[in-house]
């Protein structure tokens, strides 16, 4: 039988532009389906009102090419959408990608044909330039993201609204002009904290409705000091170097201290000095927030601290302050969220202990209230880690289903791959350090990791590669295992797919760091591809 492509890659976000960029490298064929117009992936539809990335931009970045590197030139600390998907295109046309891209066409189906050993991929149209059709191919690699599912909640009657409501992950290209509109927006995580306070600047009301309060540190974005970029230019091998020692992938200095033996007074200072720089580096204000409950106590009674002094209504100010961990839930990065409920056009609505009632023809019912809008916006988050991968029906041997497979949580391999799922590769899978980490190097490492594997496969003359049972059951108990140390795994995230109702209740990153990751993966290779069957 012949077969098209060595490769099918899903999804054209920045994991499939590098997987492209490397398989072609190494003299393989290979062929990207994307469901959007684009390039892209988070950013080509994360276009809400603010929406910008909270790791600081010369860090997420790629480091594949040093050219690459010199030549982009970062606007701000905190890169914008626009210039993310900017760069993205940019990376596009400077490597010739868009030659072996199909856009406008989702993988619907892929089937593994035991006799062949090769993976027939059917796909469907989401637009004019798509194609329908099937191909085959050695290798399926999926680049589907993990937060890229977008998850619409059920709550009856909202078909029954008559204006528009808007997804933040799914956020109309043309973009929305709130001015004179009163608007509703349901959820309060990192897509609501960074499109609130520029919603409120349009519109003629906002209302938020907070099931949740969340914790959010300032990101104090600002435009880059050309000196400050030279210097990170003239460094670059050394920071990314630094940054991959880093358990988060990205380079900023954890205090080894921790909280809880540490004076109050000096303890203090420490998480003033990191909320006065701003970023994600609070949680690295000491090394035990997330391992001992006094020390997150610490952390999070100073952010709560600080609502008061920023919110003037005090009933509104006692609603905003989280009660939960903090950082168990993905830690926010604001702009003037705080200070946007000062604003006279903004209500805070507290939903955390009657959800909302119905959506309803002109706005929606909570707490025995009826509220009216023009357009409703949900900022309700992503079905992660699982949801993109099960909208495809991947088939394995014996004609299995990805979503029998992991009917009680996904088991895979080093995050990489499945057992029963032959020559099928996942990039930032469950059971990978992803979304705990800088989003791009983790890509690298897993791109590079796969394309290494295809190369030593063919240097062996071997066609089949897959997980063997004791291996990635060895990693699911290490993946669990070193979850159960960490507050993270305690409270009602995402990363236990708890924001799903009905979904499996599972740690789904692999939360030992990108350091321990990156040592476990290269002690594979150096064992011979150990926990694989090659054939
Ligand atoms: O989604 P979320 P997100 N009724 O799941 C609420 C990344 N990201 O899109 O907490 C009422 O965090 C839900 O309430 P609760 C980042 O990793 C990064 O904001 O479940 N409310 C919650 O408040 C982030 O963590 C960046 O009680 C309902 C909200 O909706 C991840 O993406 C920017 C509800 C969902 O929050 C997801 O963030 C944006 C219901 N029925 C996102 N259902 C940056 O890099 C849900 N909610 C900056």
């Amino acid at each position: 039988m012949s077969i098209d492509f060595d490769a099918v890659i899903i999804g054209a976000g920045f994991g499939g532009m590098y997987m492209l960029h490397r398989l072609r490298q190494k003299g393989f064929t290979a062929r990207v389906f994307e469901a959007g117009k684009g390039v892209g992936g988070t950013w080509y539809w994360n276009r809400y009102p603010g929406a910008r990335c909270d790791v600081e931009s010369v860090q997420y970045s790629y480091q594949f090419s040093s050219e690459l590197e010199q030549e982009w030139e970062w606007s701000e600390r905190y890169a914008t959408q626009p210039e993310l998907l900017r760069y993205a295109n940019h990376v596009a046309d400077r490597f010739d990608l868009r030659r072996d891209m199909r856009f406008e066409t989702r993988v619907a189906r892929a089937t593994f044909d035991e006799a062949a050993s090769i993976w027939k991929v059917e796909t469907e149209r989401t637009g004019a330039s798509g194609t329908a059709g099937s191909v085959t191919a050695r290798f399926v690699i999926t680049a589907m993201g993990c937060l890229s599912s977008p998850n619409t909640p059920k709550i009856p009657g909202l078909e029954e609204f008559k204006g528009p409501t808007y997804h933040t992950g799914n956020w109309p290209h043309e973009g929305v002009d709130f001015t004179g509109k009163t608007v509703g927006v349901i959820g309060t995580g990192s897509s609501a904290i960074q499109s609130i306070p520029v919603i409120a600047e349009q519109a003629k009301h906002l209302t938020v409705f907070q099931r949740t309060a969340n914790y959010t540190v300032p990101a104090h974005n600002r435009p880059l000091d050309p000196d400050y970029v030279r210097q990170v230019k003239a460094n670059y091998p050394e920071m990314r170097r630094r940054a991959k020692t880093k358990p988060a992938g990205i380079d900023f200095t954890i205090n080894p201290a921790s909280a809880v033996e540490t004076p109050e007074e000096e303890r203090n200072r420490q998480f003033q000095e990191r909320w006065d720089y701003g970023g994600l580096g609070f949680m690295a204000s000491f090394s035990d927030l997330l391992l001992n409950d006094d020390s997150n106590k610490f952390a999070a009674d100073f952010v709560r601290a600080k609502i008061g002094e920023v919110v003037k209504d005090p009933e509104t100010a006692a609603a905003l302050v989280p009660k939960n961990i903090i950082g168990c839930k993905r830690l926010c990065v604001d702009t003037g969220y705080w200070a946007t409920f000062n604003r006279p056009n903004v209500t805070l609505v507290d939903i955390s202990d009657e959800p909302i009632e119905r959506i309803t023809a002109n706005g929606l019912r909570a707490k025995g209230r009826d509220y009216t809008f023009d357009c409703l916006v949900l900022a309700t988050g992503f079905d992660a880690m699982t949801g993109a991968l099960l909208k495809v029906d991947f088939r394995g041997r014996g004609g299995v289903s990805l979503k029998e497979r992991w009917n009680e949580g996904p088991k895979t391999y080093l995050g990489l791959t499945v057992v029963g799922f032959p020559n099928l590769f996942m990039i930032t899978g469950p059971g990978s350090p992803s979304v705990l980490t800088n989003m791009l190097p983790s890509i690298e490492q897993h791109v590079d990791f796969i394309a290494d594997c295809l190369e030593a496969l063919r240097r062996k003359g071997k066609t089949v590669i897959e997980a063997e049972p004791q291996a990635q059951e060895a990693w699911v108990g290490h993946v669990g295992d070193v979850s159960n140390i960490t507050l993270r795994s305690t409270c009602s995230s995402w990363y236990v797919g708890a924001n799903i109702p009905g979904k499996p209740r599972v740690f789904m990153p692999y939360i030992g760091g990108l350091p321990a990751y990156i040592q476990a993966c290269e002690k594979v290779v150096a064992n011979g591809y150990e926990g694989f069957a090659l054939a």
